[in-house]
């Protein structure tokens, strides 16, 4: 039990990662969000500096969402109950574990008809040096999704959620891990991570620190940020991920 009114947590924070983890969220207001609660887990201002930001819309019943500022993408992912996202006169409606990408520039707007938890990602986006047409909405539901083992094992699935396409700078899948498997070996690479724990419960190695994480936790990793992940507990466990993908790592982002 973490006694929080006695000033502990297990939240981490440093200039290569964070692991955020409920009792030290905080509820603000965002512009484009009316009637929402947002809890801004990840901005540019962070650490060494993250480049995209991450953040829990708790809508309340009756809230809309407008699009992000100018040249700014946007991924929603449905946590609990459902929205509907409306994009270029088509209606989508979301349910849980739904997703939709807008891409920088398009209208939109986003609904609760009741009250409605939802993940987002945001990210300028980087056009391909090549001038590749930008990214088009994709919309889906993560349980539709096929995965495929991760390095060849049956215990750690990982579904991509948006098309594995050079027109994307960003990817963002779910990783499942059968309790007692883990990642293959410590990552270390120089794209950065944001990350939302959906189900079950483990260990996460960040940089020289193994910190334990359960649903709901955030943590972002920065570039060159050594990771790993191992499942406990009796259930499969299964998270978020973002990741920066697709571009030069010399071209600014
Ligand atoms: O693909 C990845 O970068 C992923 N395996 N990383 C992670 O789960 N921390
Ligand atoms: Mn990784």
């Amino acid at each position: 039990m973490t006694l929080k009114h006695l000033g502990q947590t297990r939240s981490v924070v440093n200039p290569e990662y964070a692991l955020l983890t409920p009792e030290t969220f905080i509820r603000t207001a965002v512009a484009e969000w009316k009637d929402t609660a947002c809890l801004v887990h990840i901005a540019p201002v962070i650490g060494l500096g993250a480049r995209f930001s991450q953040f829990t819309a708790e809508m309340r019943a009756g809230a809309v969402a407008s699009a992000p500022p100018k040249g700014v993408q946007r991924f929603v992912f449905v946590l609990d109950g459902e929205v509907e996202v409306r994009v270029g006169g088509d209606t989508h409606r979301l349910t849980e574990y739904g997703y939709a990408y807008l891409p920088a520039g398009t209208d939109h707007s986003i609904h609760a008809g009741e009250a409605a938890r939802v993940s987002v990602f945001e990210k300028r986006f980087q056009p391909q040096l090549e001038g590749l047409p930008a990214p088009e909405v994709f919309v889906g539901n993560e349980q539709d999704v096929a995965g495929t083992e991760f390095e060849g094992d049956p215990g750690l699935i990982a579904r991509k959620l948006l098309p594995d396409a050079p027109q994307f700078d960003f990817i963002v899948t779910t990783m499942s891990y059968a309790p007692g498997a883990t990642l293959p070996y410590v990552e270390i690479h120089y794209m950065e991570h944001g990350l939302l724990m959906l189900e079950g419960e483990g260990i996460y190695r960040l940089g020289e620190r193994y910190l334990q994480v359960t649903r709901g936790d955030v943590i972002w990793m920065g570039a060159h940020c050594p990771q790993w992940y191992g499942a406990l507990g009796k259930t499969w466990s299964k998270y978020l991920l973002y990741k920066d993908m697709n571009r030069h790592p010399l071209e600014p982002t």
